[in-house]
């Protein structure tokens, strides 16, 4: 059975992978990652500087997914270069993605800067859609700002990079952000990051669940699969054919990865069901995966990617 699956020039092992902010943010953890079976893996996040991030709680599991407003806690962008640069060093061949998500367009710059001057050879995923810090909007949702952003990029940054969206919600959307996409040579997009801004609530102490922006958090899990597929189909069938879309959003079974596979993601990310199960979920999921290719007939994934049928 043909697990492989590419983005750019790069070949993974399997399309599985830990979603940015979930199990990454730390060196014990990441040499979790590295040692399981998933196919690659993204680290937290990083500012310019260490962040402590939120007042907790801030990240809860709720019946179908979690709420989470995290603030963004890193240990700081040089760590997570340095971790980096040694793996792939110690791993010839394997590269990883290193997430960044600058407070400020000129935080960006300069972390892309440090990446363009150094020896990374993996690929870098901007994140434009945290949803968590206070008074800091997501820059996925300004079209203008994300299309400065990306032009003020690509005037120097010469190595691979992708960007990690907020879910749109409305066709116009899909189809302005992806004619801006579209003007860059982008290895990527990833759909999905958390549906921000959700309330969950405890009605018997009514009261919220978490502490930070009076309860509101981006929501994972079982509750945004439908809207992180569409995300998915919707970009793949939009973007120029050189740009990648990674899944990301409410796997929990290998089902689940079929389906971000069947609209089109090369790789496929698990948050909030790694953040409850723990690093033994890519066994699981590679294992339900290729239980459901077998049953199909289907020996690779190219046989199906992307092949989503209308009726
Ligand atoms: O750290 C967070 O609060 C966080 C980030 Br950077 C993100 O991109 N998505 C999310 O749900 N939480």
């Amino acid at each position: 059975m043909n697990l492989t699956s590419r983005i750019a020039n790069y070949e993974f092992e399997n399309p599985l992978m830990n979603a940015s902010g979930v199990w990454c943010d730390n060196a014990e953890k990441l040499d979790e990652m590295v040692q399981s079976p998933a196919g690659s893996f993204v680290t937290k996040s990083a500012t310019p500087d260490f962040r402590e991030g939120n007042p907790s709680p801030r990240y809860v599991e709720v019946p179908l997914g979690s709420i989470n407003s995290m603030g963004l806690p890193n240990l700081g962008f040089d760590f997570y270069l340095d971790y980096s640069i040694t793996f792939q060093n110690e791993n010839p061949g394997q590269i990883n993605f290193l997430s960044i998500a600058g407070m400020a367009p000129e935080e960006n710059i300069l972390m892309l800067k440090k990446i363009n001057d150094s020896e990374f050879k993996g690929i870098t995923e901007l994140n434009l859609s945290c949803p968590n810090v206070p008074g800091k909007p997501q820059i996925g949702y300004d079209f203008e700002a994300t299309e400065t952003i990306l032009t003020r990029a690509f005037e120097f940054f010469k190595k691979p990079i992708g960007v990690k969206l907020p879910p749109y919600f409305d066709i116009a959307h899909f189809d302005e952000m992806a004619k801006i996409l579209n003007k860059f040579p982008l290895q990527y997009v990833n759909c999905i990051n958390s549906i921000g801004n959700g309330l969950y609530i405890d009605a018997d102490k009514e009261e919220v669940v978490i502490k930070p922006k009076d309860g509101f958090g981006g929501i994972g899990g079982a509750y945004v699969k439908p809207t992180a597929l569409a995300n998915v189909r919707a970009f793949y069938t939009r973007l120029n054919k050189g740009i990648a879309v990674i899944g990301c959003g409410g796997v929990e079974n290998g089902r689940d990865v079929f389906e971000h596979l069947l609209c089109g993601a090369q790789m496929v990310q698990v948050g909030s069901q790694l953040a409850k199960e723990g690093i033994t979920i890519f066994d699981r999921l590679l294992q339900e995966l290729k239980a459901i290719m077998e049953e199909k007939g289907y020996s690779s994934i190219e046989d199906f990617r992307g092949k989503l049928k209308s009726i």
